[in-house]
C-alpha cells in the first residue's frame, strides 16, 4: 500500500510538471486595470507553450522588436482579437505588448527555462505612456525572484 501511494504520488508530481502549459486571457478588464493580460508575469520551461486567449475583443501579442526577446529569435504578432499561443524554443525572458494598446499598461512577460542573460536588454527597452510604471513594477519583480 505503501509502495502504490508513493507511485501514486510520483505519477501526479511528474503530470504536474509535464502540464505546464499556460494560458493567459486578453482582457479589457480585469478589477480596477483596463486592457490587461491576467497574467503579467509566466514562467514556463524551454519547450512550452503559452496560450492567449481573446476573451475581449481588441488585444493581440507582439513581441517587442527592440530587444524584447532573447537572440535569435524570431519577431511574433498575433491578430488582433484572435486567440493565439507561442511555443518557447528559447531560453531567456520575453517582453510582449499589445499592439493597439501598448501604451495602456498592457503589456507582460514570459521567462523561459528560468533564464535571465538577457534582462540588461530587457531593461533598456523604451515603454511608453503608462507601460512605464507597469514595466518597472514587472521587472522589479522579475529582477528579486531569481
Ligand atoms: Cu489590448
Amino acid at each position: 500500500m505503501k509502495l502504490f501511494i508513493s507511485a501514486l504520488i510520483v505519477l501526479f508530481s511528474s503530470s504536474f510538471a509535464m502540464a505546464a502549459d499556460v494560458t493567459v486571457d486578453m482582457l479589457n478588464k480585469l478589477g480596477k486595470e483596463k486592457m490587461v493580460y491576467s497574467e503579467k508575469i509566466v514562467r514556463v520551461d524551454v519547450g512550452d507553450t503559452v496560450f492567449w486567449k481573446a476573451k475581449d475583443k481588441g488585444h493581440n501579442v507582439e513581441f517587442i522588436k527592440k530587444g524584447g526577446a532573447p537572440e535569435g529569435v524570431k519577431k511574433f504578432k498575433s491578430k488582433l482579437s484572435k486567440d493565439t499561443k507561442y511555443k518557447f524554443e528559447v531560453p531567456g525572458i520575453y517582453a510582449y505588448q499589445c499592439t493597439p494598446h501598448k501604451n495602456m499598461g498592457m503589456i507582460g512577460f514570459v521567462i523561459v527555462g528560468n533564464n535571465l542573460d538577457n534582462l540588461e536588454a530587457i531593461k533598456k527597452i523604451k515603454f511608453r505612456g503608462k507601460s512605464k510604471k507597469v514595466a518597472e513594477k514587472l521587472m522589479k519583480e522579475i529582477a528579486a525572484k531569481h
